[in-house]
């Protein structure tokens, strides 16, 4: 090793795996965004907690920044390091460590992939129920970090509900057993849940306790077609009283339009500007009688247009696929992406708002919408047209997004919902939180880092 640095990190921990290849400090650097040039130190590859703990002490006596990695699958710019950070992945700490029948508990090392984490709990009977499309490249710690919601937060919550204890190693090089898997412990600040969502920036997660739960019910999938925003909400509020959900999501036109480009299957025949993919319980007839009968009195009121239940898992698969192939279809193009949240009964306001008025400043630029609609959460992809630079093209979508926070702030609603601040949303963190929160965080980031050695950057753009 070269840099006196990185020889001291070897000579502390021989066994230690660095590496420092240019394909190695880019492939570690860089997230899916794919706006930042990766230029890391170098990559660590820890796989154990002392590991770790001697990782961020050396890190805080060289003044080295660490930047905690995962699968590397997030949308803001979290796990990206530009800055001669030393990126710590967590991809070999990746093992089921324990099963509880009793307690109904994974205990698993942060760097499992989220689609490991499932077949686990499904090998014992149960589920780990947050999903999303990433689930088979992005692992438990990255989700744990950004509080990640995904397709079933309607029926089961964020991460954030799924997590009964959590091993960490504080900023300070200090290792943490938050909650140690306990239901009930009202003993003053939970730590554990101060974590989640922190972006790697008071602590990196080594260890996790999971909580399962039992499957679900057999369900249907369902796709609706839809002329507007006030009838979605009339059959959200439908679905919801008469059906029980697992998802709710949405789509536009636009949207349909590059799924179907990309190898997706039509499902409805004829234009419509908004799309829904449900997924409801249904354990039996009656169940699916309900649901028919539901979707029947939707066409009746003149809510939706036209709409397919899935007759099959093949077809329930094609129908999500609609849905979840989205964020696929678009990646070629690097589209530039938000991902907000307002209360679910302010969507259809905030989206008209939106798009009247990025009609008005933008009309030449291709804005795709979809996301959680039963959750409130949007996300918005902004795609390059071929004759714009793609600088002013960056310029205009910071734009945008000054404009979706100006939006946002009036309708109460959050610049993140689930991907994170990052570097892509540092700059507006001050539209969601308050002048009074910023400085609590600021704070409580102190405490736990108080060289601020751990993902700097990431939620604060000055530290
Ligand atoms: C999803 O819901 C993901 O599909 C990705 O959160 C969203 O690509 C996006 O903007
Ligand atoms: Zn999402």
């Amino acid at each position: 090793m070269s840099d006196p640095r990185l020889a001291e990190l070897s000579h502390r921990l021989p066994d230690l795996r660095l590496l420092t290849a240019a394909g190695d400090l880019e492939h570690y650097g860089r997230d899916w965004t794919r706006r930042w040039t990766p230029a890391p130190l170098a990559i660590a590859l820890p796989t154990s907690a002392d590991e770790v703990q001697t990782i961020v002490r050396w890190a805080n006596e060289q003044q080295v920044s660490i930047v905690p990695s995962g699968g590397r699958t997030g949308l803001s710019g979290g796990a990206v390091a530009a800055n001669g950070e030393l990126v710590l992945s967590l991809e070999r700490m990746n093992r089921v460590l324990d099963f509880d029948a009793v307690d109904r508990t994974l205990t698993v090392q942060a760097g499992i992939i989220l689609q490991t984490v499932h077949e686990a709990a499904r090998s014992h009977g149960l589920i780990y129920p947050v999903d999303f499309a990433a689930r088979g490249s992005c692992s438990i710690g990255g989700n744990i970090a950004t509080n990640a919601g995904g397709i079933r937060v309607i029926r089961y919550g964020n991460t954030r509900e799924w997590i009964v204890g959590l091993k960490v190693v504080a900023g300070n090089g200090e290792l943490l057993e938050l909650n140690r898997g306990l239901i009930k412990n009202s003993s003053g600040y939970d730590f554990r849940q101060l974590m989640i969502g922190a972006e790697g920036t008071l602590g990196i997660v080594v260890e996790a306790t999971l909580k399962l739960t039992d499957p679900p019910p057999p369900s249907q999938v369902m796709l609706l077609a839809l002329l507007d925003m006030d009838a979605l909400m009339q059959v959200f509020a439908l679905f919801r009283a008469r059906l029980t959900l697992q998802a709710f999501e949405f789509f536009t036109d636009r949207a349909l339009e590059h799924v179907l480009a990309h190898g997706a299957q039509r499902a409805i025949d004829g234009d419509y500007p908004y799309y829904v993919v449900a997924e409801f319980d249904a354990a039996d007839e009656a169940a699916q009688d309900a649901a028919l009968a539901a979707f029947e009195h939707a066409l009746e009121q003149g809510w939706v247009s036209d709409g397919v239940i899935a007759q099959s898992e093949a077809q329930a698969a094609a129908l999500w696929r609609l849905r979840e192939g989205i964020t696929e279809s678009l990646a070629s193009q690097r589209p530039y992406k938000n991902d907000v949240s307002v209360r679910i009964s302010a969507v259809p306001a905030f989206l008209h708002e939106m798009q009247a008025l990025l009609a008005r400043e933008y009309p030449q630029i291709e804005v795709i919408w979809f996301g959680h609609i039963g959750d409130g959460n949007l996300h918005i992809n902004v795609l390059r047209p071929d004759d714009l630079a793609e600088e002013t093209f960056i310029a205009q979508c910071e734009h945008v997004t000054k404009l979706l926070a100006a939006t946002l702030q009036r309708h109460g609603g959050s610049i993140s919902a689930e991907h994170g601040i990052g570097l892509v949303k540092r700059d507006y963190l001050e539209s969601t939180r308050s002048a009074a929160e910023i400085a609590l965080m600021r704070g409580v980031r102190k405490v736990f880092d108080p060289n601020g050695i751990l993902n700097p950057g990431k939620l604060f753009a000055d530290d």
